[in-house]
């Protein structure tokens, strides 16, 4: 049976946010409390979220935050406070099997209202982008370029946050800067350059391309912070570099099983979105675990 966890339910602490994927919650009622970041089993396709889940599948996206966090440390602070269970707040202890291994507490950050992409690679709406105009984000590209070919090099293509469920908006770094102000873009265009040249380092040592990734970052007690989730198969692309073929789009690495049966099905991705058999959530769970694998080096989720 399928023991996915879709949804959570703390009692009453206060839910602040439920995104496609992860469930924002205060740790309690006071405004400055800190907050905890629970990801759930529920996975998205085709900008739906699927009527099942992925057992595990949030504790794995959790355990390579923490990973990247840790391996990030000495370039950016970040939010995390911890992800240890046994030392979350005492409102919180009822919840274990809800929070365990999936959840992390994190200081209440300023958020810059901007994601900060990077692309070493052309693919999803950089790629449409490119076809349409030469350029992404305002950055002129050379021409001749074909779908999934690394670029010259690394790309800052910020997005504007869009709240209600819409895509994010690429804007250009002009836009931004009349966003956040000069400094403040320049220093996240930096550390997002910085930080994606430092990820494909490792990721390349592990056999994977990290095609693209998205961060976010607030700020607390004054100082930029990486907040949010960091490289994990939700927020990245990442390619088998053993079957890196530019000139087309490259399989997904974790959900192509799943979107390879939703074409199958030729579901017209309007909601409601269907439920997946029992042999593409075995399949798409082991590859989760794949990449968990691959990019921290460790054998199994250890909780
Ligand atoms: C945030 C304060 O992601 C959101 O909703 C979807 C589930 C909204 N959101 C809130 C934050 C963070 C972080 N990360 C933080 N440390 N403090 N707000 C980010 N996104």
């Amino acid at each position: 049976m399928n023991t996915a966890l879709l949804e959570t339910h703390l009692g009453d602490l206060p839910l602040l946010a439920r995104g496609k994927v992860r469930d924002i919650y205060a740790v309690s009622a006071d405004p400055a409390s800190d907050l905890i970041f629970v990801a759930t089993d529920r996975i998205s396709a085709f900008d739906h979220v699927l009527a099942t889940g992925i057992p595990q599948k949030g504790a794995i996206l959790t355990q390579l935050s923490l990973f990247w966090f840790e391996f990030l440390r000495g370039l950016v602070p970040n939010h995390l406070v911890t992800a240890e269970f046994d030392r979350f707040p005492a409102p919180l202890q009822p919840f274990r099997a809800q929070l365990a291994g999936r959840s992390m507490i994190v200081r209440r950050a300023q958020m810059f209202p901007v994601e900060c992409v990077v692309r070493g690679y052309l693919s999803g709406s950089g790629w449409k982008e490119y076809q349409q105009t030469g350029a992404v984000c305002g950055i002129p590209l050379p021409a001749g370029l074909r779908e999934s070919d690394q670029l010259p090099q690394p790309i800052f293509t910020p997005a504007a946050k869009i709240n209600t469920g819409g895509h994010d908006e690429n804007i250009t770094f002009d836009t931004m800067v009349q966003h956040i102000g000069s400094e403040a873009a320049e220093t996240l265009r930096d550390l997002t350059l910085r930080i994606y040249a430092r990820a494909t380092e490792h990721a390349a040592t592990r056999g994977l391309i990290l095609a693209d990734t998205k961060f976010e970052f607030g700020r607390i007690d004054g100082q930029i912070v990486l907040a949010d989730e960091v490289l994990t198969p939700d927020s990245s692309r990442y390619w088998p570099a053993d079957a890196y073929r530019p000139g087309g789009a490259q399989p997904s690495f974790d959900k192509q099983f799943v979107r390879d049966y939703l074409e199958s099905i030729r579901w017209n991705k309007q909601a409601p979105a269907p439920a997946l058999p029992e042999d593409v959530v075995t399949a798409t769970r082991e590859k989760y675990l794949e990449a968990f694998r691959l990019i921290t080096g460790k054998s199994s989720l250890a909780e």
